[in-house]
């Protein structure tokens, strides 16, 4: 059996959580030849969400640096040595567990190393994402297939699955520590030369209020967009 490590980085995600880890679709992984390990990272809940985690027989490890960037990292150094493949997804719900296959079968058949699941190529419902946001990740997608020469089809996207040795090198030089996380992942993944496609997710409407701030965040994912044009791979060349 291959493992496979789903990552749940979460900061007050008691109404997505429960679902988000039941939906894993943990018998046909088992089939397919995989088996499943789940890990969230608590990231200062001051909710239920550990105790719904727990409640599954999730593992749960706590993170104290707020940020999503620094979740993520403490997930990737969650992760036992034997994993062969990494999944994250958010905690709200607002991703579909279940679509992880679709993003698991391009990486178990070496078709490549890295897949995103994209929901400006996919399907965004109703209410989930703003025509601010959305336009927003547009510009930010072009932005970095003009740049950086990545096929890349939603930069912000929060549903990714890597080989493990990527997380080995993302661990090493991710330094985003919020919601700019997922353009120093992908800007860096593309210059040091792994091979990311997209698949088609769907994009469901939060249950919680948004805590993404259109500018301010904004304004820091084109930072990092800015500053990783200059940012060299050195050792960590696939
Ligand atoms: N807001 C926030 N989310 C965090 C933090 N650490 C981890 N996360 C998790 O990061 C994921 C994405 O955060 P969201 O708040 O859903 O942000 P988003 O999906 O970009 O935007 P909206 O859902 O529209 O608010 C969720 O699973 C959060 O629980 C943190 O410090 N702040
Ligand atoms: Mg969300």
């Amino acid at each position: 059996m291959r493992l496979i490590t789903v990552l749940i980085p979460c900061y007050n995600e008691e109404k997505g959580i429960g679902k988000v880890i039941d939906n894993i679709p943990v018998d046909k992984l088992n089939a397919l030849g995989f088996s499943v390990k789940t890990i969230v990272i608590d990231n200062n809940c001051t909710d239920n969400t550990v105790e719904i985690a727990k409640s599954r027989g999730t593992i749960v490890v706590k993170e104290p640096n707020k940020g999503k960037g620094n979740a993520l990292l403490k997930g990737f150094n969650s992760i036992d040595k034997d994993t062969d493949i990494v999944v994250m997804l958010d905690g709200d719900n607002t991703y579909q567990s279940k679509e992880m296959l679709r993003l698991i079968e391009p990486i178990s058949n070496d078709f490549c190393d890295v897949v995103i699941g994209t929901r400006l190529g996919g399907k965004i419902n109703i209410g989930s994402m703003s025509t601010f946001n959305r336009m927003g990740n547009w510009t930010f997608t072009f932005l970095v297939r003009l740049a950086y020469h990545g096929n890349i089809l939603d930069v912000c996207t929060g549903y990714f699955a890597w080989k493990r040795e990527v997380v080995d090198s993302l661990k090493q030089t991710i330094s985003a520590s919020g919601f700019a996380v997922e353009m120093d992942m992908i800007t860096k993944m593309v210059k040091m030369g792994y091979q990311i496609y997209s698949v088609p997710i769907t994009y469901n409407r939060s249950e919680k209020n948004s805590s993404l701030h259109p500018i301010k965040d904004g304004s820091k994912i084109f930072g990092t967009w800015l500053r990783n044009l200059s940012w060299k791979p050195n050792g960590y060349r696939k």
